[in-house]
């Protein structure tokens, strides 16, 4: 579908299925009249999920917020977390719905993800975990930040909701760590609506996750613990399964204007391309570049620009989470302690990237960039 020449253009939109594709999964919710509580649909979309993704076990959730909470509770993690300023406000959110404090540490300026040489100063007695963020999907250095976590007896849980489909080092991104979250959400790679889910290593931990997410009800007489309502139900669990049938030739176009913008902005003074990361094969869920001193304008006036010309690009992910009002109080977040975050966060800009993004579109924004 070709977006009109004028209509705006926003950072993402989410890939819609032709409708009447969705028309006999309705159907069948309709005749089954099972709505929710691991349903037909559920069961089947977290086993065609679990073979997509290359991982053993999966549980679906809500969203990709209650999916952090309810990882956080299934380790019992408690004390401090380790963790990045440089993502969405959910990541740090969940450490505080469970009680926990977050304890931010700088992030490393190529993968704009938690510096691993940085974790080791920040480790106290209270420590019990470490969560870092596959930032735009691009993999956190994995293997150091287990060895860290292996020398200091700590839990990792990657925030991995952007991460749906990454392959690193020919394997899934998300089976490292733990646990893995995903998030669903109607801006992601894969959306079901809304949505989220948990990646873990072995049944018995996805049994736990699976009390958890329901209201910690095992059986009839038996409640395991103080869970919550984190189910996702069966439209939304039926539209991941449309959605699944289209996901490759989505990740195929979402490649395809990551090149396009590549190629046009190589020679722009001042804007600068992440180079995509190595060993991995990439989702392209976000087209960060960072505007740097030699460019015309600053980044904000650059936004600006765009956004008078109807192009909604966003600066993912300024502020720092630090910044906000229910953390900026915390030792950690103090500016000196977070530098460079804190100049990724000033000069980033992701712009649009969508399947029904069209090449004459990019070509309008790239335009808009070079100055024409
Ligand atoms: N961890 C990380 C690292 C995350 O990035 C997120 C969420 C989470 C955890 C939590 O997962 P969830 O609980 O959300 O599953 C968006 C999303 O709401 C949020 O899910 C996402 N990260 C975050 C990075 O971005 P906003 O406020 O920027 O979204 P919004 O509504 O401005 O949407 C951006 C653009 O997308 C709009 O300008 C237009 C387009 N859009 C949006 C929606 C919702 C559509 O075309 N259709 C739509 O339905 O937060």
């Amino acid at each position: 579908m070709i977006e009109k020449l004028n209509q705006p253009i926003y950072v993402t939109q989410p890939v819609l299925p032709p409708l009447e594709e969705f028309q006999p999964y309705l159907e069948q919710i309709w005749k089954s009249k099972w709505l929710t509580n691991n349903g037909p649909f559920h069961q089947e979309l977290e086993k065609k999920l679990a073979e997509y993704l290359g991982v053993e076990h999966l549980a679906l959730f809500a969203n990709g917020t209650l999916a952090l909470v309810t990882a956080l509770q299934a380790l019992r993690i408690t004390g401090e977390v380790i963790t990045t300023p440089f993502s969405f406000v959910a990541t740090a959110h969940s450490l505080l719905w469970n009680g926990i404090k977050p304890v931010f540490v700088d992030i490393h300026p190529e993968t704009f993800n938690l510096d691993p040489d940085k974790i080791e100063a920040a480790i106290t007695p209270q420590t019990t975990a470490i969560m870092p963020v596959h930032v735009y999907g691009r993999p956190c250095d994995v293997e150091k930040i287990q060895t860290i976590a292996d020398t200091y007896g700590l839990k990792v849980i990657y925030d991995a909701a952007h991460a749906f489909g990454v392959n690193y080092k020919d394997e899934s991104l998300l089976k490292h760590g733990d646990l893995s979250t995903l998030s669903f959400h109607a801006t992601k790679v894969f959306n079901t609506f809304e949505g989220g889910a948990i990646v873990c290593p072995d049944a018995k931990t996805k049994k736990r996750i699976d009390d958890l997410k329901n209201f910690g009800y095992h059986d009839e007489v038996t409640v395991v613990a103080p869970g919550i309502n984190a189910k996702m139900n069966e439209v939304q669990a039926a539209f991941g399964l449309l959605q699944l049938k289209h996901i490759s030739k989505a990740i195929d176009r979402r490649r395809e204007i990551d090149n396009l913008y590549r190629e046009e902005l190589s020679a722009v003074a001042g804007i600068f391309c992440p180079l995509l990361p190595a060993d991995t094969i990439y989702n392209y869920s976000y087209f960060p570049i960072l505007i740097e001193k030699e460019y015309p304008l600053s980044r904000d006036e650059l936004n600006d620009k765009l956004r008078q010309q109807g192009i909604f690009a966003r600066r993912y992910f300024y502020p720092l989470i630090s910044e906000f009002p229910m953390y900026r109080g915390l030792p950690s977040a103090a500016q000196s302690n977070l530098p460079i975050a804190k100049e990724v966060a000033f000069k980033v800009l992701c712009l649009p990237i969508y399947p029904d993004l069209a090449n004459e579109s990019i070509i309008r924004i790239t335009a808009i960039i070079k100055g024409k």
